[in-house]
């Protein structure tokens, strides 16, 4: 699903989701994707458009990456302690500034920006929509025991169960080697760093209440064949088990 507002001739993100589903789960779906773009907090669309596709291939299976919560008092502690963990896995000092450049600029992209690692190069060929992970999603057992540690940490919601997905199949990915984002909803307050070794940990007060500003990026090695990697991100079926 993706909805957008167009005002002054340019289209604004609003909205978007994705997941895969049982063909008996689609009525539902579309009502919960329809119902969250009519009610979202960036917005009001003027425009929402809902893409329903078979999978052919069979979904491959990932595991999900181990949760926790770091302290974090301020935006700025956010980026120190960011900036630090990038660095501590090879990401330049160049590369760390484009990529806060994008998170935290209010022209939003409806994707993800991939930055390779040395030269801090921008690589996604629409720099206006990014590359968007797709074709993702959770067994309903993995989704059941998930939501318990999650409970245990009063943390089960939509909200972080879709971005640690999310997160889970972008770091089986091995030309990515680290994952930000920031959510550009104004009141989401909490984003993430993830990677295979690191696992997904929450930063809270990554942005301040009200921000307009958000995004993801995927730090990529350079000299992999981003095609690839935008392939496997946006077609190659996961499901989280
Ligand atoms: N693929 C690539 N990029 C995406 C996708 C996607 N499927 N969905 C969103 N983005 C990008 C896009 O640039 C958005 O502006 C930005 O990420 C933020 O998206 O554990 O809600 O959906 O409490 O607002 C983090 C949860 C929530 C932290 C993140 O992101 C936690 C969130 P949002
Ligand atoms: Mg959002």
């Amino acid at each position: 699903m993706r909805a957008s507002r167009t005002t002054n001739r340019r289209e604004h993100h609003i909205s978007g989701a994705e997941g895969i589903y049982e063909k008996s789960a689609i009525s539902k779906m579309i009502k919960a994707y329809t119902e969250r773009a009519l009610n979202h907090p960036r917005g009001k669309p003027d425009k929402i458009v809902i893409t329903i596709e078979e999978i052919k291939q069979k979904p491959k299976k990932a595991g999900i990456l181990p949760v926790k919560t770091l302290k974090c008092g301020s935006p700025d502690e956010a980026k120190n302690i960011i900036s630090q963990m990038l660095e501590n896995i090879g990401v330049s000092k160049k590369a760390v500034k484009n990529a806060f450049k994008v998170l935290t600029s209010t022209n939003t992209m409806r994707g993800a920006s991939l930055i390779l690692k040395e030269t801090g190069t921008r690589m996604e060929p629409d720099k206006k929509r990014g590359v968007r992970v797709s074709r993702l999603g959770i067994e309903k057992s993995a989704e059941k025991k998930l939501s318990k540690r999650l409970s245990k940490m009063n943390i089960n919601t939509g909200t972080v169960k879709e971005a640690l997905i999310l997160a889970s199949k972008a770091a089986g990915c091995p030309e990515i080697i680290a994952e930000v984002c920031i959510s550009d909803d104004p009141d989401y307050t909490t984003g993430y760093i993830a990677s295979e070794k690191l696992g997904y940990l929450r930063i809270p007060n990554i942005k301040n209440r009200g921000g307009m500003h958000g995004g993801r990026i995927f730090f990529v090695k350079e000299g992999v064949n981003i095609k690839r990697v935008i392939d496997h991100l946006e077609k190659k079926p996961v499901m989280t088990a």
